[in-house]
């Protein structure tokens, strides 16, 4: 997958990419990161990218030239959808990173100062909120989205679920997980890890990921991939379903 990122800070990027699962997935071919910096583009004797507000008010807004010229770079390319990373965006979800993961090529567009001038919207495809949140810039959200969607694409994790068993823990919280040793400051391992029952350790896998989801995020639960059997459980702890 490539993703085209038009921003005035690249250098943001670099250490993301260079670590852990992302290198990997960059070095293995799966992800590419075109780098393309706004302030190129600029026409404006002093390369400036950004102009006071008419109307007046404080900060400063991104001139609509630059941004054109460079999307229109990106999608002399081919048919590139241009998402602006910004707090008016739809929430980026996992259905959103599950499509995006599907996607050949993607320009994500990084806002700063107060944003961008209105008119450059006429050459955006999509707008993505990573949560409801003010960012000084839209880098560190374009970085979620790739990371979301990188670790979806074939053969960039080494342990992949399977998309039956995703389809089973989508919008469950995760059971607790244990390494060695079995005591630790006096805390035991639960016994059911160390019995080599995998079919009591599923069950109880399962059954810790509902409760922690009925504790901590019951709202998870309506979209989530029940069983009679997970819906019995859940009612014994007082879920209506
Ligand atoms: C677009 C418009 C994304 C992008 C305005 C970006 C949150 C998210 C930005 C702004 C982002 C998100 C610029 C408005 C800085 C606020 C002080 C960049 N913030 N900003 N101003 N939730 N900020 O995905």
């Amino acid at each position: 997958m490539i993703f085209d990122v038009l921003t005035l800070f690249p250098e943001m990027f670099e250490c993301v990419l260079s670590h852990s699962i992302l290198k990997r997935a960059v070095e293995k071919g799966k992800l590419k990161v075109n780098l393309i910096n706004i302030r190129d583009f600029s026409k404006d004797k002093h390369k400036r990218v950004d102009d006071y507000p008419y109307g007046g008010g404080p900060g400063m807004v991104m001139m609509p030239q630059p941004l054109f010229d460079a999307i229109e770079f990106v999608k002399s390319q081919g048919n590139i959808p241009v998402y602006y990373l910004s707090p008016k965006g739809k929430i980026f979800t996992q259905e959103m990173a599950r499509e995006l993961s599907k996607m050949k090529r993607i320009a994500l567009l990084c806002g700063h100062y107060e944003g961008i001038d209105e008119r450059v919207y006429a050459v955006i495809d999509g707008e993505i909120s990573i949560g409801d949140f003010i960012l000084t810039g839209g880098e560190l959200a374009a970085m979620v989205v790739i990371d979301a969607v990188t670790r979806l694409i074939d053969g960039v994790l080494s342990h992949p679920q399977s998309a039956l068993e995703e389809s089973f823990s989508d919008y469950l919280l995760e059971y607790p997980q244990y390494t060695r040793p079995e005591v630790f400051r006096g805390m035991r391992v639960p016994e059911v890890l160390l019995s080599g029952n995998h079919a009591e350790i599923a069950r109880w896998r399962r059954q810790k990921s509902l409760e922690i989801t009925l504790l901590k995020r019951p709202d998870l639960l309506k979209k989530a991939n029940l069983t009679e059997e997970d819906k019995k459980f859940l009612r014994e702890k007082g879920y209506e379903i």
